[in-house]
């Protein structure tokens, strides 16, 4: 009997020992997230850590995760961090019932490592972004010993119990008479003594301090919370404020008809709520337009500038159709869309600042972007001076940017993939070479120079759709942004390719739709697509994966004609 109830003493001290270990890592991660809150938010340990692992994420990696979670990818990861350290907690806090200080000092390390990560961030401003963590990890590690010794600590060998109500006031009884005050006040001691009569330890003082603790922490995190908020605020308000002048060039007008408005397929401007997204942003950033600069410095630069917000409204704007396309969309995928952007020529501000492209005897042949969250993005300045509309978007159809595509400037290279060409909270520009210098991408293994492939993708029918037999429209889009389309096919299973009606073409830079009316027969059928460009070149239908510079290969649909 004795052996069995020590035994079960010890598994309900461990069990509390492990509760107490997710109050100690709950407060770590409150006092974290308060001292982020006022040093830096990005240093904070979860956003660290999560950027520190997307930074490690190799480029297979990553399309995995878009593929299987889409846009969901970072709260996936962040709910996936903070998984594993409540798991962390729970173990260390069993640990320290028996192993009090080695308990401690591992979630100090842990603290250490969110530090480590916070440093080793590209947007990382120096040894004060590990601060939050220690503090977080120290904080943590005070708890966990506190808590434990509650537990832990036995006290001298129990007084016999004294059963008569006669006896003399031993200090055994003392103790039991004045109840929880005595019991908090040993607490605050840390004096916690075995029960003298039951011989039990002092729970009762234990889920107490677990209790008050986890409370404060909640309102340690509450208030980051409201620090945080505040900045976003600011900078709402910012955005707000926003006028937007008219354009000095207007997008040119669009054809009658280049929307061909049938049903499922992709509208010709994509809404801005609907526009996809893919950063490496665990937390957007929040700017303040009246606070934003651009620097543009480096090799071959003969005046470097800074810019404000201001000085870019009064430059002289365009207005333009754009489509743009990720490098890890997969063929028939979502990561495309068109908006209508404002914003001031990238070209008339390099050549204001003395730039030449390397055609016309400049050194630098690549611009690198960076952005606030520390993001590089290289470009050719050759195709940025050729005459397209490189743009310093500032508008994104008819509004201020939205924070969570890049407010207040981004930037935009039609007929380039997003990660060489579209930098969002963009805060710096330099002239430098391919051989220089390797952007974020560049260096886990995707192109340095990365045009978009000319695609096309059906929208309807749906894969896996079920049509009745006769006429099925099929229609989709297709791309192949500053060439423009020439051509689109379609193919049903291994039937001759048939060209497939085009809509009136916009502005070269945008993707057009097509339709062709399918005469169908019952059955099971696989519908492809194929695009031809004009520089005349047809979609290859060899498939690749989208590493390292876009995927290849036709989009094709199943469906079963009934
Ligand atoms: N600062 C920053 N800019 C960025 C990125 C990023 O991760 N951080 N991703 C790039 C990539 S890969 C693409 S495809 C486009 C996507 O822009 P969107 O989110 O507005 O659609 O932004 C580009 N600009
Ligand atoms: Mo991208």
């Amino acid at each position: 009997m004795a052996t069995v109830s020590t035994r079960s003493t010890a598994v309900v001290t461990g069990a509390l020992a492990a509760c107490g270990g997710l109050v100690a890592g709950y407060s770590a991660l409150a006092v974290a997230e308060l001292t982020a809150a006022a040093v830096r938010p990005e240093a904070g340990p979860v956003t660290a850590v999560g950027g520190a692992v997307i930074d490690r994420t190799p480029g297979a990696v990553k399309d995995w995760a878009i593929r299987t979670f889409g846009t969901d990818d970072k709260l996936v990861l962040q709910l996936g961090i903070l998984a594993l350290l409540a798991l962390f907690a729970l173990a260390t806090g069993a640990l320290a019932a028996r192993h009090r200080r080695t308990a401690c000092a591992g979630v100090a390390l842990f603290g250490a490592v969110g530090a480590q990560a916070a440093l080793s961030r590209p947007d990382s401003v120096g040894v004060t972004d590990a601060v939050p963590s220690l503090c977080g990890g120290l904080a943590g590690a005070g708890v966990l010993y506190a808590l434990t010794t509650l537990l832990a600590r036995p006290g001298p060998p129990a007084a016999p119990a004294p059963e008569d109500q006669g006896a003399p006031r031993t200090p055994a009884r003392a103790q039991r008479e004045s109840g929880g005050k005595a019991t908090l006040r040993r607490w605050g001691s840390g004096l916690v003594r075995r029960d003298p009569v039951t011989g039990r330890l002092p729970r009762r003082a234990f889920v107490l301090a677990a209790a008050g603790t986890a409370a404060v922490a909640s309102g340690l995190g509450h208030l980051a919370r409201r620090v945080n908020a505040t900045t976003v605020a600011e900078a709402t308000a910012s955005r707000e404020a926003v006028r937007l002048p008219p354009p000095d060039s207007p997008a040119p007008a669009l054809p009658r008809g280049v929307d061909l408005r049938l049903p499922e397929l992709t509208p010709y401007t994509t809404g801005t709520e609907d526009f996809y997204r893919v950063d490496t942003a665990l937390r957007v950033p929040y700017l303040d337009a009246g606070r934003w600069r651009l620097r543009l410095h480096g090799e071959g630069v003969r005046s470097p500038l800074v810019l404000d917000f201001q000085d870019l409204l009064r430059r002289p704007l365009v207005e333009r159709d754009i489509t743009m396309t990720c490098v890890s969309n997969e063929v028939g995928g979502p990561y495309v869309g068109s908006a209508r952007w404002l914003g001031v020529r990238l070209k008339e501000l390099l050549e204001e600042a003395g730039v030449r492209p390397t055609s016309r005897g400049g050194r630098a042949d690549q611009l690198v972007a960076r952005s606030v969250d520390g993001m590089t993005i290289g470009t050719p300045v050759e195709t940025v001076m050729d005459g397209r509309d490189a743009l310093l978007a500032v508008g994104m159809n008819g509004r201020p940017l939205p924070f969570d595509h890049g407010f207040p400037v981004r930037m935009l290279v039609p007929g380039l993939y997003g990660y060489v060409s579209a930098c969002k909270w963009i805060e710096e520009l330099e002239l430098t070479t391919f051989d220089a210098f390797d952007a974020y991408w560049v260096k886990r293994d995707w192109a340095a120079e990365a045009p978009v492939k000319t695609q096309s993708r059906i929208d309807t029918p749906r894969p896996f759709a079920r049509p009745p037999a006769g006429r099925v429209t099929v229609a989709g889009v297709a791309w192949a942004q500053h060439k423009g389309i020439a051509r689109v096919e379609v193919r049903v299973d291994d039937g001759p390719w048939q060209r497939a009606r085009l809509a009136p073409e916009g502005p070269v830079d945008t993707w057009r739709q097509w339709s062709w009316s399918w005469r169908a027969a019952p059955g099971q059928h696989t519908l492809h697509v194929r695009a031809t460009d004009r520089t005349g070149r047809t979609q290859t239908p060899k498939r690749t994966r989208t590493v390292p510079d876009g995927a290849s290969g036709h989009h094709s649909v199943v469906v079963t004609v009934t």
